[in-house]
């Protein structure tokens, strides 16, 4: 049969849309039935009892029963990935928007409107599989698109950039970043000696750490963050023209982040954080949303850009490059198993379609090497491509045979190429135009082990990204390495980090160092140092309006606002501003001391969702206090209620006070506002009906910019 004839039929059939991959996985689930049988199907009689020489006599060793349910259980548990061991998943789909024929002939990018399943899991790297989610870390993000060409999967993080530019240095990475390993500590947490030593030994590190201690390295939620393939990779289109490309997901709910104390508490008081908030919202039908965005960049053009994009430690600053909106992301269903979906899941760089390649990125080429090499020992063999959560929607075939596990029952005498016996004709695959083409690059010689003198410059963009923050971030960032270096005992260390920084900005490296004791940042002492490399590269912008997060307000949808309540709380004006929140999207959750009914000042009872205590004010985005003079006494003689209020408070969290709630304000001692300004996210209003509408929009407007950092004396509130 004609090449073009089998690709129009291998086509049309995998031509599912969306749903390809649901379909498939419903071949492979079960439900529970009301029948118990062994792994051979004999049907088990009790499943209380094992079998005994006399009811009270030792257990015999013929229970096949017991030996099989006892195996199986004690084999449950595979490797953790050794990176990205924590992470939560779910389905979707990825729409095109316009085809992109003129750059690349990836199948599932030429029709407009195309929708093409994925399945996406999002990370954090360092800690184990049952460490919490908010800890200060950079988050995976990948993608597996099951396209009609095959798997493509998108494997990025959510920061652009990188810490090492080559693939060698990537086990000493983590091996510094992880747990010590004489004693196993700490736990999920860059904040010790061995990574301080590490990074500070590496100056290239300096960029990333930047992200590393920015809020970005604190998201909200999964649903909040962007995300980057880091690496430039190439589309080629079907003329074979290539242009070099910058993969980005942009949230559709805005990007946002979590104070530090806020994610360090959360860490104790729920470490499924953000696996409960992917869940949640999914199952509520609020399904989370991403665009996909492009830089483009010819491959002529590259050259001028003045930075080398084959370095994984630089960005290419938006300004400088747009970025073309192409599609949007999905995801619309969670796992029906984690296990065999989430932890079985097996992403890889590598896995590209006709018309996405690879640069020349050293760190990328290595990553290229190392993920199947991962796969083999964390899924037991050779076949994981096998298994439903890996498998591609469209046929494939091959004549790798064989090895643990292995599913497909290949049929016939054949298993090699060229042959003649499989079907009485000569199969022979040797050079076709079809299928995956590898981009013709010319190579530059010699072969060497030398890194580029192009990715010598280690700080202008680490300065770039630092002139980008706004205030509130820029302090966050300092706080950042404080609490990071306090935990480092080393002083040397401490030391060689803040000379480093001293080439980001020299204020930045003297406002870490000073309350740590550190002796003044020392520019020279860190040029002198091996691996230090300052080329700096004149960019042609001072910030990036981009790098912030902090620059526009949002949507609302899915934010959480809590409503603090006591006996003889007024549910007007409460009544209209719930309402409104509900109709942008966000929910509110009534709080009070106690789970049951509250009674109303007009007599009502009110069903309470939580109490103070085990839903603290870290769960939530906001707070609102109705009116009511003796729902406010209480709440501001409940020391769980008092403290709610001061800590989102301390949080930046928008705050909407009606009425006699007002009482709880005073709390904030020096700290409280002289005049309640929405300026501060602080809405102060009252119960009549005239001014309920605004007071709804004020705080709506409060809740779209997330946190409210210029509030005076936040360090004065006692929480
Ligand atoms: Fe990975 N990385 N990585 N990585 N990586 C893994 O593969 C590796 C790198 C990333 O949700 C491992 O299946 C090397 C950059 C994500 O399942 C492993 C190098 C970026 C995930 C591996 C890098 C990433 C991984 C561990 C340097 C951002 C989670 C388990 C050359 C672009 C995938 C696994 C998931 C996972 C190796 C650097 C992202 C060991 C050698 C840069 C999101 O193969």
């Amino acid at each position: 049969m004609a090449q073009s004839n089998k690709d129009t039929q291998r086509r049309s059939k995998a031509n599912e849309g969306a749903t390809a991959k649901n379909k498939q996985m419903e071949g492979h689930s079960q439900t529970p039935e009301s029948l118990l049988t062994t792994n051979q199907g004999v049907v088990i009689p009790d499943n209380h009892n094992s079998l005994r020489a006399g009811v009270r006599g030792p257990t015999l060793l013929e229970d096949f029963i017991l030996r099989e349910k006892l195996t199986h259980f004690d084999h449950e548990r595979i490797p953790e990935r050794v990176v990205h061991a924590r992470g939560s998943a779910a389905h979707g789909y990825f729409e095109l928007y316009k085809s992109l024929s003129e750059y690349t002939r990836a199948d599932f990018l030429q029709e407009a409107g195309l929708r093409t399943p994925v399945f996406v899991r999002f990370s954090t790297v360092a800690g184990e599989r049952g460490s919490a989610d908010t800890v200060r870390d950079v988050r995976g993000f990948s993608v597996k698109f099951y396209t009609r060409e095959g798997n493509y999967d998108l494997v990025g993080n959510n920061m652009p950039v990188f810490f090492i530019q080559d693939a060698i240095k990537f086990p000493d990475l983590v091996h510094a970043l992880k747990p010590e390993p004489h004693h196993g500590m700490p736990q999920a947490s860059s904040a010790h000696d061995t990574f301080w030593d590490f990074v500070s030994l590496m100056p290239e590190s300096t960029h990333m750490l930047m992200w590393l201690m920015s809020d970005r390295a604190l998201p909200r939620s999964y649903r909040m963050m962007e995300g980057f393939g880091v690496h430039t990779f190439r589309l080629v289109n079907s003329h074979g023209v290539s242009h070099f490309v910058k993969f980005h997901w942009k949230p559709k709910l805005g990007k946002h982040a979590l104070a530090w104390d806020e994610a360090q508490k959360i860490a104790g008081k729920d470490p499924d954080f953000h696996r409960r908030d992917l869940w949640e919202a999914i199952a509520r039908g609020q399904c989370p949303e991403w665009e996909l965005g492009l830089q483009l960049v010819p491959e002529a053009k590259a050259a001028s850009l003045g930075f080398d994009l084959l370095d994984p430690t630089k960005l290419i600053p938006e300004e400088m490059v747009p970025v073309l909106p192409v599609g949007k992301l999905v995801l619309n269903r969670n796992p029906d198993n984690f296990f065999a979906e989430t932890e079985q899941v097996a992403f890889h760089p590598g896995h590209v379609v006709p018309g996405i390649d690879f640069s020349d990125d050293p760190l990328l080429q290595g990553r290229l090497f190392s993920y199947t090499d991962t796969q083999l020992s964390r899924l037991g063999g050779p076949n994981f491509h096998e298994l439903p959560i890996n498998k591609a929607v469209c046929p494939f075939h091959n004549f790798q045979r064989d090895g643990m596990h292995r599913m497909l029952v290949n049929k016939g005498q054949v298993s090699y190429e060229p042959n003649s016996l499989a079907s009485g004709a000569e199969f022979r695959v040797d050079g076709g135009q079809q299928g995956f083409q590898s981009f013709a690059q010319a190579v530059e010689p010699p072969k060497i082990r030398r890194r580029s003198p192009s990715f010598d410059d280690h700080f202008s963009q680490a300065t770039l990204f630092w002139n980008s923050q706004s205030q509130a971030e820029k302090d966050h960032i300092v706080c950042a390495y404080q609490f990071e270096l306090s935990r480092v005992e080393t002083p040397a260390i401490r030391q060689r980090m803040v000379d480093n920084l001293a080439h980001v900005d020299p204020k930045l490296a003297r406002k870490v160092g000073e309350p740590l004791g550190i002796a003044a940042p020392d520019l020279k002492a860190a040029a002198g140092r091996a691996g230090f490399r300052e080329r700096r590269v004149k960019l042609p912008l001072e910030a990036s309006a981009a790098l912030s997060m902090e620059m526009a307000a949002a949507s609302i949808a899915t934010r959480k606002v809590a409503v603090l309540v006591g006996p003889g709380v007024e549910l007007g004006a409460l009544k209209i501003i719930q309402q409104a929140l509900a109709d942008q999207g966000a929910s509110t959750r009534i709080l009070a001391a106690h789970l049951g009914f509250v009674s109303t000042s007009s007599g009502q009872q009110l069903p309470v969702d939580h109490t103070f205590q085990a839903m603290p004010s870290v769960m939530f985005d906001a707070v609102l206090v109705p009116g009511g003079a003796s729902s406010a006494q209480a709440l501001a003689r409940n020391g769980d209620a008092v403290h709610f209020v001061l800590e989102a408070y301390r949080h930046g969290k928008p705050l909407c006070i009606i009425g006699e709630g007002a009482e709880l304000l005073r709390m904030l001692g020096t700290a409280a506002p002289s005049a309640p300004s929405s300026a501060f996210g602080v809405i102060v209003g009252t119960n009549e009906p005239t001014t309920r509408v605004q007071m709804a929009q004020d705080f709506i407007a409060a809740l779209a910019r997330h946190r409210h950092w210029g509030r005076p004396d936040l360090e004065a509130v006692p929480a």
